[in-house]
């Protein structure tokens, strides 16, 4: 992540972040087998917005979209009383377990990894519970071991990936002298260098020439992580598990990326009860559901954000990339508001608590035009002022 985010109305030209720049964003569980993997995504699944209320994509049965919790939103609908409410969601898909050698083709691996590249965003299910009916493909518990066979795997075929890459360059730049091409290769290179060091992309230092050309490869190890550690439910409950003074230790050391431990028993179990009893359960048991953690961590990790529009119609969430521009942030609602924008009017969500009306925040001058070169920030509610003209041009 970027060490600093535009705060002040001009914006800083940020670095681009590594991956795509989209709005249909997702975020892969990826672990090996036997971790809990499907039992956090089937926990996750009944979260979700049900697939009929997608009638225009398909919705595989390995995809959820889980709903975003989010106090802001909930006060919004509560202020407004819209008739209709529309969450942020993430987009968590379930992706089959990686074994040892999968970078070579063992286990469907060439399959799976393909499964990887098509997300945005790792979530990295760790096994740090002991159960002597779960069988473990590598016999024994050992999530250090686990880390290292999974991040390794990931690095191989990126390897390959870019000595591919390079291979193909070196044919073209010996038909043609080409100036990209040559840059192309060099980062090729600096990156293939980085990852035999046994380095995953995601923490290079790049420049923002090097992102832009990651950016059309799609490596595995440019992908945020979130490490989920799946613990029993008494260590989860206690916060006491011998393995995550190791995990955390080793994720210090390979970027420090966030930790979240789990317990896919209890959240199985909360799942299973009528919200009122899981309550109960909860406050019985001093615990609480890791999942809102979970899920609000991985809408960030793959640099999501969400402006609202708010007002007696809808209270709605709609989801960006971070860093985007408010033209494009207008685009998402349609994309006449993206051709004829001129400008968005925004507040923030803590301004019309504190001061209590859009009348108050106006009053006090913290209603905002700001015009095509804002960068939306996570939490604006912004209402789009455009003019598109009947021959649809601006
Ligand atoms: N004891 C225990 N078993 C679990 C836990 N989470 C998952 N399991 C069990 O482990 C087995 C494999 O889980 P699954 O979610 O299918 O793993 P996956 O292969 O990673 O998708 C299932 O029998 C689960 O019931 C846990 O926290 N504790
Ligand atoms: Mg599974």
């Amino acid at each position: 992540m970027p060490p600093k985010a535009a705060k002040s109305k001009e914006p800083v030209a940020e670095r681009p972040i590594l991956g795509r720049f989209s709005s249909h964003l997702k975020i892969g569980i990826v672990g090996l087998p036997n971790v809990g993997k499907s039992t956090l995504f089937n926990t996750l699944t009944k979260l979700s917005i049900p697939a009929m209320n997608y009638p225009f994509c398909t919705i595989e049965p390995n995809e959820a979209r889980v709903f975003v919790p989010d106090e802001r939103f909930d006060w919004l609908c509560q202020v407004y009383k819209p008739k209709s409410e529309v969450s942020a969601f993430l987009e968590v898909n379930d992706i089959a377990g990686l074994v040892r050698g999968a970078h070579a083709g063992q286990g469907l691996g060439n399959n799976f990894l393909s499964h990887i590249r098509a997300v945005d965003g790792i979530f990295h299910v760790l096994r740090a519970f002991e159960d002597p009916e779960v069988t473990h493909v590598e016999d024994t518990v050992d999530p250090i071991r686990d880390l290292e066979i999974i991040t390794q795997e990931l690095r191989l075929k990126d390897i390959e990936f870019m000595d591919r890459k390079i291979e193909d360059l070196e044919k073209v730049l010996k038909r043609s002298n080409d100036k990209q091409t040559k840059l192309e290769l060099e980062c090729c290179q600096k990156v293939l260098a980085w990852l035999k060091d046994e380095k995953d992309v995601r923490l290079g230092d790049w420049k923002t020439a090097d992102i832009e050309i990651l950016n059309t490869f799609q490596l595995l190890t440019a992908k945020p992580v979130v490490y989920l550690v799946n613990m029993t439910e008494k260590d989860y409950q206690r916060k006491k598990n011998k393995w995550l003074p190791k995990i955390h230790a080793w994720v210090q050391e390979h970027g420090g990326e966030t930790i979240i431990p789990f317990s896919g028993v209890l959240e199985q179990k909360l799942v299973d009860m009528p919200e009122d009893e899981a309550a109960v359960y909860c406050k019985e048991n001093q615990t609480i559901s890791a999942l809102p953690k979970i899920i609000k961590t991985g809408f960030t990790a793959i640099s999501l954000i969400y402006f609202f529009t708010a007002g007696p119609d809808e209270v709605k969430c709609w989801q960006i990339r971070k860093q985007s521009k408010a033209p494009q942030a207008a685009g998402t609602i349609h994309t006449d508001f993206e051709r004829g924008f001129i400008c968005a009017e925004v507040m923030k969500v803590e301004d019309l608590k504190e001061l209590g009306s859009e009348a108050a925040v106006k009053a006090a001058g913290k209603y905002k035009q700001e015009g095509k070169n804002y960068v939306v920030q996570d939490g604006d509610i912004i209402l789009f002022k455009f003019n598109v003209t009947s021959s649809g041009k601006k």
